[in-house]
């Protein structure tokens, strides 16, 4: 009886322990990626918003709003990777409404403060920030 009550007690020990490793597999992923949405030419010639903090893996949209077309040129002389730069540029004009690419930031991006902004409206002022964190 004493038996079986410290084997039944030491089975019920391994299901605790084995539980939590699952459970801490299944829950804690501080990795997980996100995405966020950038409006082109919402409420005038501007990004919106005008920055965007990412880590590594993250994902940006940038959707067209009013006034397009659009696109999204990161500036090399102003990045800290200005090959990273030119790869994550979308050169090519978005020009119907609510029209979308996505900018994925790669695994191994460098940190730091990327400019952006939008061949035809650049000199309005319609500029950019993504901060690699
Ligand atoms: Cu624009």
């Amino acid at each position: 009886m004493r038996f079986i009550s410290s084997l039944s007690k030491s089975v019920a020990v391994l299901a605790c322990v084995v539980s939590l490793v699952i459970g801490s597999l299944v829950f804690s992923n501080p990795a997980e990626a996100a995405n966020y949405e950038v409006t082109m030419g919402a409420g005038g010639l501007q990004f919106s918003p005008k920055q965007v903090n990412v880590k590594p893996g993250d994902t940006v949209t940038f959707k067209n709003g009013m006034l397009a077309p659009h696109n999204v040129m990161f500036n090399p002389a102003n990045s800290p990777d200005s090959n990273l730069s030119k790869s994550l540029s979308h050169n090519k004009l978005a020009y119907k409404a609510g029209e979308s690419f996505d900018v994925n930031i790669p695994a191994d991006a460098k940190a730091g403060d990327y400019e952006f902004f939008c061949t035809p409206h650049r000199g309005a002022g319609m500029v950019g920030h993504l901060i690699v964190k």
